[in-house]
């Protein structure tokens, strides 16, 4: 069959469902596990509240609460729990719109099994935390030793996690067995490149938790690869930020055309954009280990070169989302270079929520490709420039896109309305949001220039005079965080209401899917061709990984044992 054959273009299809309503056994599903999420990030934002004021010198912590058990609480609960239970419940609602309006009795199935394996695994790992038994912040680096239970409540999160894409993979395929020679509809491609990443990504945390932490920890065996062990953890760690960022750029491409009455801007370009993350992402995990021996620099620089390739689609997705605003703008009246930019519909927070995000991914991004930049990396590595980057990238530009869906997804779920008066709520907090973020993440960037540590609690360093100057920043910092903070309350305020109080709506609320511009190409057959894709994605990571880990196993960095001895 001829690769380049076009196919039939269902979004047009998909978005006839004027009356949409899910199901609900669905409805149950992704409520459940949204709620989750919303706990998680609740709690994380506490401990984040909590140790920020510890490291300002604001507060002091009782004697059965330390520092670094609340970075590691709000590492986990933020970055691993509510990341996770949120994308899933997100994927999985899409899944259902597009894909024949409800998911398959298996996707159920499987989307419940990983439910309450995560559920478990969460509880296990917050008690470890709670105790002071897994003090070893989000990344668990050997040598930090934490009890097994932490590594075992992580892996169930994983395994969970797991079962969401065996439930959105199984969805999809029963879907291409009903509608042979069409493409799948834009969200649903999405879903499954971002569950192919995943799992390809976590098998490896999997491997480091299985076959060296839990054994280890157990006492089972005395030592540890750590070089190897955070290697293995690298592979996993980069594809993670973007199985947090991809399902933002889902709702950027792909709901909020719906949102702002415009169109998609083009079928193939997000598709290819998605490939190239399932590409790249995961190749590239040695930018975080640019200063760590043990691993000879070629392949340090190997992966530098391949971090800018991954920088390609998000340039693309700017392209590509301007274009869509421009696009809406224009069909809305705006007139001359810039008059579009005022007719987009700036009051409605499902919007403007999720562009603050995207304006504050511009700086974000570049702090990123500052961080990947080899020798640049001396300079920032294990500062808090390095902390201001992913408050930027996750918690700005992601967290405000899953706060903007939030913001329909429930009442589309739940019947209930979105209020004007809950709107502007919703519009303030995204301005307290971004303020907050941008006075701690800004300012932690240029305080990390000044060589303040990452990961440290309050120290006045015996009273040294350059430690005073970060500790002056650390102020400003810590009012970014108490505006945070109370960001976080609305935004509670927010959910409570659409879960329980706002008012149910007369009509049915529609799940916003962008209709594709009829100018735009049918997408190409050959960006559908998974097993392709995925072997590529495969032989690209050997290329990357083969040889420094075979190096790690074999002959074991300075200081630390091989597997075989030598
Ligand atoms: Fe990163 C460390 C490099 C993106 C998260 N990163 C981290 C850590 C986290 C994290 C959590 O190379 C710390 C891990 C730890 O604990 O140690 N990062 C990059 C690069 C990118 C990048 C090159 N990071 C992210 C994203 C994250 C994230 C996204 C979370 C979601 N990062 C690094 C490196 C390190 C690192 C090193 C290790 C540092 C060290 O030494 O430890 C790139 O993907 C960034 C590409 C993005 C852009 C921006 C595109 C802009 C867009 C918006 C356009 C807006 C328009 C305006 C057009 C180039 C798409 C619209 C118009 C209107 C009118 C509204
Ligand atoms: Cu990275």
């Amino acid at each position: 069959m001829n690769t380049n054959e076009a196919l039939v273009n269902t979004e047009q299809k998909t978005n006839a469902f004027t009356d949409f309503k899910f199901d609900k056994k669905d409805t149950n599903l992704i409520l459940a596990y949204i709620i989750v999420s919303f706990i998680a990030v609740f709690l994380g934002a506490v401990a984040g509240l909590l140790q920020i004021m510890q490291r300002s010198g604001w507060l002091v912590l009782p004697s059965w609460l330390n520092y670094y058990q609340l970075l590691t609480a709000h590492g986990v609960l933020l970055a691993l729990i509510f990341t996770t239970f949120f994308i899933v419940g997100y994927l999985f609602s899409g899944v259902a719109r597009t894909l024949d309006g409800k998911l398959t009795s298996a996707a159920r199935a499987n989307g419940w099994i990983g439910f309450y394996l995560m559920v478990l695994g969460t509880i296990i790992a917050t008690i470890t935390i709670l105790t002071n038994d897994a003090t070893v912040l989000y990344t668990f680096y050997a040598p930090m030793k934490a009890s097994p239970w932490f590594y075992i409540g992580l892996a169930l999160v994983v395994v969970g996690s797991w079962f969401g894409g065996f439930g959105i993979f199984a969805a999809y395929i029963s879907w291409r067995k009903h509608h042979k020679n069409q493409s799948s509809p834009l969200f649903a491609f999405m879903a499954v490149a971002t569950m192919i990443l995943w799992l390809h990504a976590s098998l490896f945390v999997a491997i480091e938790v299985v076959f060296q932490l839990i054994p280890w920890s157990f006492g089972w065996v005395d030592r540890i690869n750590v070089s190897l062990s955070r290697t293995l953890f690298w592979y996993f760690g980069h594809a993670l930020v973007y199985f947090w960022l991809l399902p933002a750029y889902i709702y950027w491409y792909v709901n909020i055309p719906q949102i702002i009455g415009g169109k998609i801007f083009s079928n193939s370009l997000p598709r290819l954009t998605f490939i190239l993350f399932v590409l790249f992402s995961i190749p590239v995990g040695l930018h975080h280990q640019l200063n760590e021996p043990g691993i000879e620099s070629f392949w340090k620089f190997l992966q530098v070169v391949l971090t800018m390739m991954v920088v390609i689609p998000s340039l693309m997705t700017a392209f590509s989302i301007l274009a869509t605003f421009e696009l809406a703008g224009r069909t809305r009246g705006g007139k001359g270079l810039f008059g579009w930019i005022k007719k987009l519909p700036w009051k409605d927070a499902r919007f403007f929520t999720a562009v603050m995000g995207i304006l504050i991914f511009i700086p974000a991004g570049a702090g990123g490709i500052v961080n990947a930049s080899y020798q640049l990396n001396q300079m920032v590595h294990n500062t808090w420039f390095i902390t201001g980057h992913f408050h930027l990238t996750l918690a700005s530009t992601v967290i405000l896109t899953f706060f903007a869906i939030s913001y329909w997804l429930i009442p589309v779920l739940n019947g209930r309305t979105f209020t004007k008066a809950l709107n502007k709520l919703a519009i303030v907090q995204a301005v307290l949001w971004s303020i907050g973020m941008l006075l701690m993440g800004g300012l932690m960037h240029i305080v990390g220039l000044l060589g303040a540590p990452r990961r440290t609690s309050f120290s006045t360093y015996g009273d040294n005079e350059l430690a005073a100057t970060w500790l002056s920043y650390s102020q400003v910092i810590a009012v970014g965080g108490v505006i945070l903070f109370i960001a976080m309350l609305l935004v509670l305020y927010i959910w409570v209401n659409l879960l329980f109080f706002a008012p149910k709506a007369e009509q049915t609320i529609d799940y916003p899917i962008g209709v594709v511009n009829e100018q735009a190409e049918h997408p190409p057959r050959i960006l559908e061709r998974w097993t392709f894709w995925i072997g590529v994605s495969i032989a690209l990571s050997l290329v990357a990984y083969l040889i420094p880990i075979y190096q790690l196993i074999m002959y074991g960095p300075p200081g630390s044992l091989p597997f075989r001895s030598w």
